[in-house]
């Protein structure tokens, strides 16, 4: 049985709902906490509410449950943030600093904090985007994810802390919705291509971004948390790569299926981030450290996708 108790912040959004899940499998059903601003009317196993940014609630839960290790998912993610600055920085960087100080003064041993590929900016080479390379990013949500991941290297560097990080590109699954992120049209043009058989995208033709199934990132997120602490040589955030495409390429995953499917555009305020972020996304340090491989291209996705959603 394992000896580890985690606690997950943001439990019961698109991430936390599928994350909580394989955990619980993985660690034992009553091993994995799940925290969130409100309980579900479904919400299942052991639930507290909790606000990130209430330090001696988080404390309170730490100490309660015997907590070991944290996910911290709470966020503003970057179209909600651009509608809310200031509250997306303190949000998105308090909740942080509160679990990085916990695991500093000894209170739990691990840390999963995500980061995102909006760490990057329009200066950074869009194709196959390395790990190390120009970071000016001009989203709030951006600027919160790289300033977190500058906070996450410095304390396990001063301080010892096992904080351990992914930078994201788009996450799409049928399990959970998403929560205000330039990149979830791809996930609602799944849903509507079954009630409607078409979709109008918000993201103009020809935006390319770096995407990935669900279940990689949940794998990836474990593969990372259960690695040998030796082989995780960076404490700011790895990139990791699944797959990219444009509007139209889903599209034409989703035609292999749905053959009347149609496609139109009327971009908005989210063409702008996606014009700044990468197009593909170079995961060589990933493989090599911690044997990082996706699993899902697009259209084996595609596939999954539409027979769950049906
Ligand atoms: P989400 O918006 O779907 O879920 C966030 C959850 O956090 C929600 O359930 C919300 O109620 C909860 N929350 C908000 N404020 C809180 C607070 N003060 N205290 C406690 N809980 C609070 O987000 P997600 O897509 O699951 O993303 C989780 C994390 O992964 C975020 O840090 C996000 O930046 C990162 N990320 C997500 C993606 C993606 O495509 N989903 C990509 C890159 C990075
Ligand atoms: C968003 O679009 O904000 C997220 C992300 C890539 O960080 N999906």
């Amino acid at each position: 049985m394992s000896t580890e108790k985690i606690l997950i912040i943001g439990s019961n959004g698109q991430i936390g709902l599928e994350l909580a899940a394989t955990l619980r499998k993985n660690y034992g059903f009553d091993n994995v906490v799940c925290g969130d601003l409100r309980a579900l009317d479904n919400q299942e196993g052991p639930f507290e509410v909790l606000d990130v940014l209430d330090k001696d609630r988080f404390h309170e839960i730490v100490k309660k449950h015997g907590i070991t290790q944290v996910y911290l998912l709470a966020a503003l993610l970057s179209a909600t943030a651009e509608k809310n600055p200031k509250f997306a920085w303190d949000l998105n960087m308090n909740g942080l600093f509160h679990i990085l100080d916990a695991a500093k003064e000894g209170l739990i041993k691990k840390v999963y904090w995500p980061s995102s590929i909006a760490v990057f900016g329009p200066g950074t080479p869009r194709v196959n985007t390395p790990q190390y390379t120009v970071m000016e990013p001009n989203t709030i949500y951006g600027i919160s994810k790289q300033a977190g991941e500058r906070f996450c290297e410095y304390y396990h560097q001063k301080y010892g802390v096992d904080v351990r990080s992914i930078r994201y590109p788009g996450l799409i699954g049928w399990k959970s919705a998403p929560g205000g992120g330039t990149t979830d049209y791809a996930v609602h043009i799944y849903h509507e291509a079954i009630k409607n058989a078409s979709y109008t995208s918000f993201l103009a033709a020809g935006t390319t971004l770096p995407m990935m199934y669900m279940d990689d990132a949940i794998r990836a997120t474990i593969e990372l948390m259960e690695a040998p602490a030796e082989q995780v040589k960076i404490r700011s955030s790895y990139n990791v790569a699944g797959m990219s495409f444009d509007p139209e390429g889903i599209a034409a995953s989703i035609r292999k299926h749905i053959p009347n499917f149609t496609l139109s555009y009327n971009p908005d305020f989210r063409q702008a981030i996606a014009d700044s972020w990468p197009q593909s996304i170079n995961d060589a340090e990933a493989r090599e450290h911690w044997n990082w491989k996706p699993e899902f291209d697009l259209d084996k996705m595609t596939e999954v996708m539409l027979s769950n959603l049906k």
